[in-house]
């Protein structure tokens, strides 16, 4: 089983994030298991004024390699019109590969698991809407934990959170 994180915060945000699912589904050696609501977060890095994102997670299984699957990924990206101007900057689709299984995969062209993913809430949401029981294979410790460790982290200096 596979994870990925779509996040979008130009343009249609909800058409972005539907059309990206639909055409998962509809790549040949994708198929899509599970698909998480849509979370609206507010942004975490980038330009100050960039406006809200929607967030996803989606369970999939895939014949693809760690490669292929992170081309079909940035197809996907290309298709949504994305343009990168600054990193964290606004996007219409942002597709990243969360987890491969339990592969672990240190390019930078391509790192799983995602480097950030087990720190931020606008991954761990959706992902423990779809599979809290599972295991971040480097961090040791399932998707609900990780989320309980960065809501404790993000309330406990601040008595009115
Ligand atoms: N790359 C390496 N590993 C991966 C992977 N596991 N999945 C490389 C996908 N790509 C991976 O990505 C830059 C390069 O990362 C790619 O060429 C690929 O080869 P990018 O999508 O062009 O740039 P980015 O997404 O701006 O950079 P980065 O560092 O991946 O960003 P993050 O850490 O994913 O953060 N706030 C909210 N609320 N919601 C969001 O979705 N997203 C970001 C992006 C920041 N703040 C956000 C959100
Ligand atoms: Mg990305």
């Amino acid at each position: 089983m596979s994870y990925l994180a779509l996040g979008s915060n130009l343009g249609d945000r909800r058409a972005h994030l539907d059309r990206a699912v639909e055409a998962l589904a509809h790549t040949l050696g994708i198929r899509v298991l599970r698909t998480s609501q849509y979370y609206e977060t507010v942004p975490v890095g980038g330009p100050p004024e960039q406006g809200m994102f929607l967030n996803a997670a989606v369970e999939i299984e895939s014949d693809l390699s760690p490669p292929e699957l992170l081309e079909a990924c940035q197809r996907l990206e290309a298709e949504a019109g994305r343009v990168r101007t600054e990193r964290w900057g606004p996007r219409t689709l942002d597709v990243d590969i969360l987890l491969y299984g339990e592969q672990l995969i240190n390019a930078p062209e391509l790192t799983i698991p995602h480097p950030r993913m087990h720190e931020r809430r606008f991954v761990l949401e959706p992902l423990c809407e779809i599979a809290p029981e599972l295991s971040h294979p480097v961090v040791k410790k399932t998707m609900r934990e990780l989320l309980a460790r960065e809501r404790a982290s993000l309330c406990g200096p601040r008595p009115a959170c």
